[in-house]
């Protein structure tokens, strides 16, 4: 079984490599897997929109590090004038940074069944609900 996932996981990474620009939720959700257990954890789930934080790095990410971030980082699911509206939709508390605090009420949209990891499931349904760009997951 472990065989057949190191399998998988190579031949995605391949297609990957072959210059495919059809990204999509799923490799998203398997660029920020870090540790490869199927399914985020808080921690790797925050590294997914923190990780923008520019220097001087002060755990806010301003609308412009966003952009900046996703579009260099997530260039395939970077439509023109969509990762502003990204931005947007990830400020759920509207002070025009994302902090922890945007993540900790985001992860638990995401999460739906409340056992604090989001599944490829359910990152695929929030994330094509929130995120318009994505529309194969
Ligand atoms: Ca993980
Ligand atoms: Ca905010
Ligand atoms: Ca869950």
């Amino acid at each position: 079984m472990l065989k057949l996932t190191v399998i998988v996981i190579l031949f995605i990474s391949s297609v990957k490599s072959d210059g495919d620009d059809h990204d999509n939720g799923h490799s998203l959700f398997d660029k920020y897997d870090s540790d490869h257990n199927g399914v985020l954890g808080k921690s790797e789930f925050s590294t997914l929109f923190m990780g923008f934080d520019a220097w001087p790095e002060d755990h806010r990410v301003s609308e412009h590090e966003f952009v900046n971030g996703w579009t260099s980082r997530n260039s395939q699911l970077s439509e023109p004038g969509s990762v502003t509206l990204f931005f947007f939709r990830t400020d759920l508390d509207g002070d025009r940074v994302i902090t922890q605090n945007d993540i900790n009420t985001l992860f638990s949209m995401f999460d739906e069944n409340g056992n604090t990891s989001v599944s490829r499931q359910e990152f695929c349904d929030a994330f094509s609900a929130m995120y318009y760009a994505i529309d194969k997951c």
